[in-house]
């Protein structure tokens, strides 16, 4: 290797769909990341951070036309909203990919045709199940009742002229390379997951669509596209220049590929890993997958749609805290790394965030800091006392928190490394009480050495524990670190700290402190009700800002999203009396109420809704959504499947029970008792009534 070539530690996020805006789910992802690669350049590595968009799905041309937006300008929007909302949360990675990018292009081109060359790639018949929304083939086996068992979203059935890869051939080897590198797939429990998986036998693959004018050509044959997961996955090895950069080696294998659960088992530990197996490329070292974030009432899965957007959470913490929007955006990098249990799913809740703000934050950290620096104004004119002696007790502390911390990154337990830092902040307000420094300062004023020495002492290490946490934190707030340690008089960027740096000792004897200035400020509102929810959500469109808006990425643009009901009222009474005061309306004004025959795929109750149904229906041939409809009294969820009805596909979507509603059925009113209405012989879904 030249100088200037050695490998770099190359961590991944997914690349996310540009069918809708950022979430905490995404964010938690490339937050994750970021804290994954600033902490090693904390420990010295020269790390290598890679995330960016997943652009030539159909969902996103599909988003794109539901938009009304051409679909170069959506993504391009999208895309631009991704960086801008990173970048506001401190997400500072080394490249930004998009996959329709000619540079992108260029390398997934490339790779299939080696594929073909080495005789992995052949053409043949698919006949199945594809699932627009999870863009994922799916077997017989593998669907009920229209609807693929594994993500409860809505499959349609395909047969299509395509190019297979043959995945098939994989299978051994991809369990001999489990087998013999522990390490590879992470966390342990999950590695058995995929070993099931590749042991029911792994079938070959098709890799090509129809080409519907969006999506990368397959070279040679026009006529298709390149299945949008083959061609996503390959990002990892674009950036690094492969084929023809000397240096791709630099990068490539990846140390880490980091992502949620649903594109573990399937995508990044047997497709990806059997592709780079097909052209002798080495595989990546690690593969890592966090759990879901869960809302109530939503039964897991990707619940993006009813997750805040990171930012507009940001907002609401400064604007309740007072802190600066820096310092809230650290704030939250470490509450969504902190309230989630890396691994397994995790419940998210603002208001246990808004919690553990004023807990871990403004009380716990805040306090240690404050409190010591406002005494050591007061006891020692702000300047850092020497001490004959440290206090070992508090020194074993820190550096067995030091291990454990290093211990919990190295198996991506975030929230389990800041917990342990926590250890330190947490016994340091305790040992500030139990050694009650005011009390010592009051003997020494007095002339006693000793307790002018155990005053020191007292001070010092509070000092030095809050710069030890100061620095094992910066990789989570760098910029809430680096106000911390200029309060203690140390000017530096997190960026040239080194793991060294937490080590004992480091705070200077004869410094001077900066004045004590709350960087968090306790938050005086913890509650959050639904309206505020509803404002914060990433798929609601009342109140993104105009420039989202334009992006067309509310849930109408995006209809293959679990979303639902503008419930309240989801079939409102006709009220006889209110007719009157409404008056006539003109034709034009009832044609603007878009009703539409649809079919009802699948039903389920609403958790802890006594009146309220989860519909998924299909509403025209790529336009399936999620209603909520009060009607649970009135119908059981198993006489409504294969029902055909009547919806409003216009209505704004609204949100209720942290779900949202793409849609309101039509019933009649018989004594407030809920009548739905369908044609009276079956039509194709979709059709207009008028
Ligand atoms: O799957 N909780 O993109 P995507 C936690 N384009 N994390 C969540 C989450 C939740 N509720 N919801 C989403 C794709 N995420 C493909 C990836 S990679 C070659 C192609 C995070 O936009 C989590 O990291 O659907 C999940 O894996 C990712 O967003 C899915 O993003």
């Amino acid at each position: 290797m030249t100088v200037g070539t050695e490998k770099k530690y190359y961590i991944t996020t997914p690349i996310y769909y540009v069918n809708g805006l950022p979430h905490v789910g995404s964010a938690l992802t490339t937050i994750s990341c970021d804290v994954l690669a600033r902490y090693q350049r904390l420990l010295g590595n020269d790390a290598y951070f890679l995330t960016g968009t997943d652009e030539n799905a159909p969902k996103v041309q599909e988003a794109a036309a539901k938009a009304g937006v051409p679909v170069l300008d959506f993504v391009n929007r999208l895309a631009e909203a991704f960086e801008d909302c990173w970048k506001k949360l401190h997400i500072e990675p080394n490249d930004f990919i998009r996959t329709t990018e000619p540079r992108h292009l260029k390398v997934v081109q490339e790779f299939v045709t080696r594929l073909k060359d080495a005789g992995y790639v052949y053409l043949d018949t698919y006949e199945g199940w594809y699932s627009v929304s999870d863009e994922t083939f799916f077997r017989d086996s593998e669907v009920k009742e229209g609807i693929a068992i594994e993500t409860g979203k809505p499959v349609v059935r395909v047969q299509e002229e395509n190019y297979f890869f043959k995945l098939s051939a994989f299978g051994d080897r991809l369990l001999e390379h489990i087998e013999a590198n522990p390490e590879f797939l992470q966390p342990e429990f999950r590695k058995n997951e995929v070993i099931g998986f590749i042991r029911e036998g792994l079938r070959d693959m098709s890799i090509t669509r129809a080409n519907k004018g969006w999506g990368i050509p397959v070279p040679g044959d026009g006529s298709k596209v390149i299945y949008v997961w083959f061609d996503a996955l390959i990002n990892y090895l674009a950036v690094t220049g492969w084929p023809d950069d000397p240096n791709w080696e630099s990068r490539w294998p990846a140390d880490l590929h980091f992502m949620g659960k649903e594109i573990f088992v399937r995508f990044h530990a047997t497709l990806w890993p059997a592709m780079l197996m097909a052209l002798n490329l080495p595989l990546p070292k690690q593969v890592y997958a966090h759990g879901w974030w869960t809302v109530q009432g939503a039964k897991g899965g990707k619940t993006g749609a009813s997750l805040p957007h990171p930012t507009r959470l940001t907002q609401l913490i400064s604007d309740r805290s007072g802190a600066d929007f820096d310092l809230a955006a650290d704030a939250q990098r470490y509450l969504l790394c902190r309230e989630m249990n890396f691994g397994l799913d995790t419940e998210y809740s603002v208001e246990n965030c808004l919690r553990r703000y004023n807990t871990d934050l403004a009380n716990d950290l805040g306090n240690l800091l404050n409190r010591t620096i406002n005494m050591l104004a007061k006891f020692c004119d702000g300047v850092v006392p020497k001490a004959d002696r440290h206090d070992t007790e508090i020194v074993a502390l820190a550096e067995q928190v030091r291990t454990e911390f290093q211990k919990s990154m190295k198996e991506f337990r975030l929230n389990t490394a800041l917990e342990t830092a926590w250890k330190l902040v947490g016994r340091m307000n305790k040992y500030i009480d139990e050694r009650a420094p005011w009390a010592q300062a009051k003997v020494a004023a007095s002339g006693d050495a000793t307790a002018a020495n155990e005053l020191a002492v007292t001070l010092y290490t509070s000092l030095e524990s809050a710069r030890v946490v100061g620095v094992l934190v910066s990789p989570f707030m760098p910029v809430a670190s680096e106000a911390v340690l200029k309060q203690l008089g140390i000017s530096t960027s997190s960026q040239t700290l080194r793991w060294k740096d937490t080590e004992w000792g480091g705070l200077m004897p004869g410094s001077r402190t900066a004045d004590p200035m709350p960087i968090f400020p306790r938050i005086q509102e913890l509650s959050v009700d639904d309206d505020v929810l509803f404002a914060l959500g990433s798929a609601n469109p009342e109140h993104v800002s105009t420039e989202d808006q334009k992006e067309g990425t509310s849930p109408v643009s995006d209809m293959t999203n679990s979303s639902t009901l503008p419930i309240g009222s989801p079939i409102p009474p006709p009220d006889l009396e209110a007719k009157e005061e409404i008056g006539l309306i003109g034709i034009e004004d009832f044609m603007k109420v878009h009703l539409q025959v649809a079919e009802i795929l699948a039903a389920e109750p609403v958790p802890n809704a006594t009146k309220l149904l989860r519909l998924i229906v299909q509403a025209g041939e790529d336009d399936t959504r999620t209603i909520l409809a009060g009607i649970a009294e009135y119908y059981t969820p198993e006489e409504l499947v294969g029902r055909q009805v009547v919806v409003v596909a216009n209505l704004q979507p609204r949100k209720m029970r942290g779900i949202e509603s793409q849609g309101m059925l039509l019933a009649a009113d018989l004594d407030g008792r809920a009548i739905l209405l369908k044609p009276d012989q079956v039509v194709p879904v979709g059709s207009r009534v008028r």
